[in-house]
């Protein structure tokens, strides 16, 4: 079993795709094991996507991160971080293949609707950022 960080984004919430979203998700085999509703700062959202600091979308990606409340999530299930990635479908929606989350509520590629962690390295920080461990609750 393994774990990943996912964020439902501003324009998923905005547009009330919050059910939407986490239903694909349970549809697929995933397990909610924390949620929350939230919203970020400038400062956590840059201090979130710090990896992108040097990429000339940082600044206008944070100003987005921070514009609106976000739901973060943890997921559990078989190779959830690969499985999350492939449900949420390309960076970009107008590359994403039909059927992913992108490809379905993304607005552009900025606004696509919903991140998930790239790595277990990525996972292993991206979840504590979020969610201390007792608000982890394990899958029975
Ligand atoms: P990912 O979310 O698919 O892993 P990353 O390359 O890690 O994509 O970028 C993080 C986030 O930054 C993307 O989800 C998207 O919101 C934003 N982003 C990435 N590339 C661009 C771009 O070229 N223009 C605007 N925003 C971008
Ligand atoms: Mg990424």
């Amino acid at each position: 079993m393994e774990r990943t960080l996912v964020m439902i984004k501003p324009d998923g919430v905005e547009r009330n795709l919050i059910g939407k979203v986490i239903s694909i998700f349970e549809e697929n085999g995933l397990r909610v094991v924390a949620l929350k509703k939230t919203r970020l700062s400038k400062e956590q959202a840059k201090a979130f996507y710090i990896v992108h600091k040097e990429r000339p979308f940082y600044e206008s990606l944070t100003d987005y991160m921070s514009s609106g409340p976000i739901v973060a999530m943890v997921l559990e299930g078989e190779n959830a971080i690969k499985k999350v990635r492939e449900i949420m479908g390309a960076t970009d929606p107008k590359e994403a293949k039909e059927g992913t989350i992108r490809k379905l509520f993304g607005i552009d590629k900025e606004k696509n609707t919903v991140h998930g962690s790239d790595s277990p390295e990525s996972a292993n920080k991206e979840i504590p950022f979020f969610f201390s461990e007792h608000e982890l609750i394990a899958v029975d």
